[in-house]
């Protein structure tokens, strides 16, 4: 049986080991090896990715010097290649395993980090744009990223503190008013670019990276990287030649649904049709 009100997920195909399950619940976040995804399958979404980046469209967010691509959100709607891969036991099967619910895809981007031009992300906990904009009661949710370049320390790795998604949100200062350079843009641009809207209290990031580290995982096109949406993560600029291009899903669980919500985001941000994901091979 599926369906919202169906219990839980009945026995599916579980790609993670339990020992990688206790790995993403004690770090949160957990890099899977770099042949997760089947060669054929990565082959063709790399393959798919310029016909995306090249997409005109709100969906389609620009660095601040306005002309390099940042990210381009939503191509599990608009791309038949994202939208199989989103459908993958080795993806969904793992985001199910993990929230142990039925689940669907929330947000999709590709963020590029173009080479010597993408721009930062400052540290920020993503679950608090996905409760505050989109209505989200609780922070079941999990990123699950792919490499679509290689991913080492001189391209902008995203880096984590071990640990700081048991924390919950964390205190900061909601910012009012455009980042610099999207000044004319609308609103819900304002949680997407090199500028955080929510600033978290640096004394609160200094402890927790005392306690728990800093860590960038790094590795070949095709890693697949898993993140729950309080930890905290940050990302610097990308001053090498190569880019840092990832697909990024955001899984949610089908009992953990959005509520109403005064001006909700466009669709391309935040999904709103709510249907459990049926896995494909
Ligand atoms: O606004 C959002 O939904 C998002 N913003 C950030 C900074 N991270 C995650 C999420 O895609
Ligand atoms: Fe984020």
């Amino acid at each position: 049986m599926t369906g919202i009100d169906a219990a839980r997920p009945s026995a599916g195909p579980a790609p993670l080991t339990a020992e990688m399950e206790a790995d993403y619940h004690r770090d949160g976040f957990l890099l899977l090896p770099a042949d997760h995804l089947p060669a054929d399958l990565l082959a063709e979404l790399v393959a798919a990715v310029p016909g995306i980046l090249a997409q005109q469209g709100p969906q389609r967010v620009l660095e601040r010097d306005a002309v390099t691509v940042r990210s381009v959100y939503g191509p599990h709607r608009t791309d038949p290649v994202v939208a199989r891969i989103s459908r993958s036991a080795h993806l969904a099967g793992a985001a199910r395993q993990l929230l142990d619910d039925e689940v669907y895809v929330h947000q999709s981007k590709i963020n590029l980090k173009a080479a010597f031009a993408g721009d930062q992300w400052e540290w920020h906990q993503d679950y608090i744009n996905w409760r505050d904009r989109d209505g989200i009661a609780r922070a079941d949710l999990v990123n699950v990223t792919v490499f679509l370049n290689e991913v080492n320390e001189f391209n902008g790795p995203l880096t984590f503190i071990p640990g700081s998604h048991r924390y919950g949100l964390l205190d900061g200062t909601d910012t009012d008013g455009m980042p610099v350079g999207y000044e004319d843009g609308p609103n819900w641009m304002a949680t997407l670019t090199a500028t955080e809207k929510f600033q978290v209290d640096r004394s609160a990031i200094r402890r927790l990276a005392e306690q728990g580290g800093l860590v960038n995982p790094k590795g070949p096109a095709g890693s697949v990287l898993m993140f729950h949406p309080n930890v905290l993560h940050a990302s610097s600029p990308n001053l090498s030649p190569f880019d840092r291009a990832m697909l990024l899903m955001v899984y949610n669980g089908v009992h953990n649904a959005p509520r109403p919500v005064d001006n909700p985001r466009p669709e391309f941000l935040a999904e709103r049709e709510i249907a459990p994901i049926a896995l494909s091979v």
